[in-house]
């Protein structure tokens, strides 16, 4: 109907340690922005997935985890991992039990040297480090295959077997050149270990260079995982966009983090680019029970995760807002002891919502 507001309806799956906190913080945020606004409504359902209940239910999603899901317009997470959980338990018992399933393969981790932090490179003045880093997410070394035989004994056998399909490889990689396309430089470059791996690596090397002949306005090379490192420390300048798989990005994502000042300020998009999914959005950090009930999780990489949300959901404008807005409070040197401050959680999420009641009235 003409004049009706859009209204969205999140899922929101704090999880454990910090991710509690932060997702806490990113609601009242964003609920703040749609109330002032006045162009969407918004509301969020508390899904209590996570360690406490799989303690309680022996598992860490429901049964209709995958149906419960499907009944939003996206999800907004937190974190996964406790410490008297073995990681793979948790790891596959909540994130991976949904990434896959929902085949939300393309993971978007863009990063750029952001208000009050600073890279502690010397060759990333003046904005060198603008990059978006493209996720494989589905398949790969994350394919769940593998198994344990010969327990006990001295040649006890493990084995990781990481899985390549032309699909999995083409769609993504076809995501990364949109991407690269959609950004100024048009520059992507492929992250592959093509020499030693000799299957999957050269398939991926391959439907790369397949995929480019569609793309000839995106400018590509290609860079072994390991020169990638270095490229990436010596000549941040010459990156823009970056994809490759599941393992190589999940670490190079972490680094460029790293690289850009904080990963507290590192945002993660879980994407179904054919949108029959919802799709998840999330801070690239953990539960880091380290910091854990102590007040001072940095809540800017779930804010920055949470824009990406609206943005995906069509509300562009009011993405570029809350970014506008936690920006201002970053730069002002509101920021959490991560960062070099001394603020609280609530005082920064105090400080993002003071900025939103100024933003003018549409
Ligand atoms: N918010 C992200 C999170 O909780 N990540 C936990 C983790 O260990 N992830 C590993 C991965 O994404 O591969």
């Amino acid at each position: 109907m003409a004049g009706t507001k859009p209204s969205y309806h999140i899922a929101s799956i704090p999880g454990d340690g910090i991710g509690i906190e932060v997702v806490a913080a990113a609601i009242q945020v964003v609920e703040k922005l749609a109330k002032h606004l006045g162009t969407f409504d918004i509301d969020f359902t508390h899904i209590p997935w996570g360690t406490a209940y799989y303690k309680e239910h022996g598992r860490y999603v429901s049964e209709d985890a995958l149906d419960t899901l499907r009944r939003f317009d996206a999800t907004l997470f937190g974190a996964v991992g406790a410490p008297d959980v073995p990681d793979h338990i948790s790891l596959w018992g909540l994130l991976l039990a949904i990434r896959g399933p929902l085949q939300l393969y393309a993971n978007v981790r863009p990063v750029r040297t952001f208000p009050g932090t600073k890279s502690p490179l010397a060759t990333a003045a003046n904005g060198a480090i603008d990059w978006v880093l493209v996720r494989e997410n589905s398949e790969g070394e994350y394919s769940g295959q593998g198994g344990r035989s010969h327990l006990h004994q001295p040649w006890e056998t493990a084995t990781e077997v990481a899985i390549f399909t032309r699909v999995g490889i083409e769609r993504i990689m076809r995501f990364a050149f949109e991407t690269a396309r959609s950004r100024p430089r048009k520059l992507l470059t492929v992250v592959t270990k093509s020499n030693s791996m000799r299957n999957g690596m050269v398939l991926w090397d391959e439907i790369a260079a397949e995929v480019a002949r569609d793309f000839p306005d995106v400018t590509w090379d290609k860079m072994l995982v390991d020169a990638m490192t270095v490229r990436m420390v010596t000549k941040p300048e010459s990156l823009d966009t970056i994809v490759g798989t599941n393992l190589h990005m999940d670490i190079l994502s972490d680094l460029a983090a790293a690289l850009a000042g904080s990963i507290g300020v590192a945002p993660s998009s879980n994407l179904d680019p054919t949108r029959k999914n919802p799709s998840l959005f999330e801070p690239v950090h953990g539960s880091a029970f380290d910091i854990t009930g102590k007040g001072i999780a940095n809540p800017v990489a779930t804010f920055w995760s949470a824009a990406e949300m609206l943005s995906w959901l069509g509300e562009k404008e009011a993405s570029k807002q809350l970014m506008e807005c936690v920006e201002r409070v970053c730069a002002a040197g509101i920021v959490t002891p991560d960062l070099g401050g001394s603020s609280k959680t609530q005082e920064v999420t105090d400080a993002v919502i003071a900025e939103i009641e100024k933003l003018p009235k549409p």
